[in-house]
């Protein structure tokens, strides 16, 4: 038997991928069972034998520090998510998904409050004194700011750029590094929605290696349970040992050391209301299941 190689997944489309090794990149042709037992991720390390000069046939993948299925990316050394306050106001839910997400999977977080020349300082300060309290990074960033110390923050990482559509993320890609293969508004990605056949793809972008996921601009909560949900908010987790009831959910019961912390102020009101909001959202998809 011959040895097998270890290389990287740059790009995945159905059953086959792109796979780079040394200094080559291969057309990586998946086993059915590879595909469907461990479904090869963009970014896996996969062990893979030479067919041709060309193509090699992938064995199985390597091991994951982290992964997500939508999009289907692993290995991240770092989650950017993108919200705006205006054009559009985005809902501070799906960073608090995102941030949990993350935290779930230990994976290093960065939260940029973008379009901030629409905004006044003091609109932002606060949200950003928060995320900072609770332990996340954050820049306030524009296109219009210089832009030097994020390009920094992000170099010589892998990492996946998140964000609602609209919010800014191919013109903050444009702007970071002038040659990207992304356009602004590129129409050819209309429609290459949940449904349509799409690729996924790592640009090598100046050191710095961002995925390429059109139609999976926000990830998805994936089958939780409540303690899962508790779990993506630190804040909430903590507090929650000084629960009356060990099992408590933090909603009607008596004697709930979060509710009080949320009406003193310790909790923000809008923490608490993620939580609550995917805390329902999981109870609806478990009635499902
Ligand atoms: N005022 C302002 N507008 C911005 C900024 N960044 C991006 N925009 C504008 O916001 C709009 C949306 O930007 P995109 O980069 O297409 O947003 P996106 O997040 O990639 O959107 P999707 O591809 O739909 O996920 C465009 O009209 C940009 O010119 C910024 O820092 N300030
Ligand atoms: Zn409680």
């Amino acid at each position: 038997m011959r040895a097998l190689l270890l290389g990287r997944v740059l790009r995945r489309e159905r059953y086959n991928v792109l796979v780079s090794y040394e200094n080559s990149v291969y057309l990586g042709l998946v086993k059915k069972k590879v595909w469907e037992q461990e479904k090869v991720l963009v970014n896996d390390r996969v062990w893979f034998e030479l067919i041709t000069d060309s193509e090699v046939s992938v064995e199985r993948t390597g091991g994951r520090k982290n992964y997500f299925l939508r999009p289907p990316v692993a290995n991240l050394d770092l989650l950017v998510y993108v919200h705006s306050f205006k054009n559009p106001q985005c809902d501070v839910r799906y960073l608090d998904l995102t941030l949990g997400l993350a935290t779930l999977q230990s994976i290093s977080v960065l939260v940029l409050f973008h379009k901030a020349d629409l905004l006044r300082d003091e609109d932002i300060q606060p949200w950003t004194n928060l995320y900072t309290s609770l332990g996340y990074d954050v820049m306030v960033t524009s296109v219009y700011y210089d832009l030097s110390a994020l390009k920094e923050r992000l170099r010589g990482k892998t990492l996946l750029l998140s964000g609602p559509t609209g919010v800014g993320k191919s013109s903050l890609v444009k702007a970071l590094w002038k040659d990207a293969p992304v356009r602004v508004g590129d129409i050819s990605r209309v429609g290459r929605g949940k449904h349509t056949t799409s690729w996924v793809e790592l640009l090598p972008l100046d050191g710095t290696y961002v995925v390429d996921a059109p139609g999976f601009s926000l990830l998805e909560m994936p089958a939780m349970n409540p303690w899962d949900i508790q779990r993506m908010f630190p804040e909430i987790e903590t507090t929650a040992k000084g629960c009356f009831f060990s099992d408590c959910l933090h909603l009607k019961e008596p004697h709930c050391a979060v509710k009080e912390a949320v009406n003193k102020g310790l909790i923000a009101e809008s923490r608490y209301n993620s939580y609550l909001y995917y805390l329902d959202k999981q109870q609806e998809e478990a009635k499902k299941r």
